[in-house]
């Protein structure tokens, strides 16, 4: 009767892709204070006071820093905890997010 035997030729590739990671901002700007930006990498971050240090210098010298990666939500929520504590105190203290290559 069915006894037609087919073997399947096409190989199935299954490709699990690692989730792109997003880097978080900081923006310089004139107002908000050193020790402040300091202080929320610190509080946001979790980075030690020398690499928040770093990351506000390079900021405030060059326009902007990476500060860290994470996967998407996250970097997202941490972005804007961040600029919503600057925002807290009345300063313009801004935190971004766009996709590592
Ligand atoms: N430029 C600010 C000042 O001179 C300090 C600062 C650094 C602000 C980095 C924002 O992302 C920033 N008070």
């Amino acid at each position: 009767m069915n006894d037609i035997i087919t073997t399947p030729t096409a190989k199935i590739e299954l490709k699990t892709e690692r989730p792109r990671l997003h880097k978080v901002i900081l923006v310089n700007d004139d107002f908000t204070p050193r020790e402040f930006v300091v202080r929320v990498l610190k509080a946001e971050f979790r980075v030690s006071e020398e690499q928040a240090q770093r990351v506000m210098i390079t900021a405030h010298k060059r326009g902007v820093c990476v500060v860290a990666v994470f996967t998407k939500d996250i970097a997202e929520s941490k972005a804007t905890n961040a600029t919503d504590l600057g925002r807290s105190k009345g300063y313009p203290l801004l935190f971004t997010t766009e996709p590592e290559e």
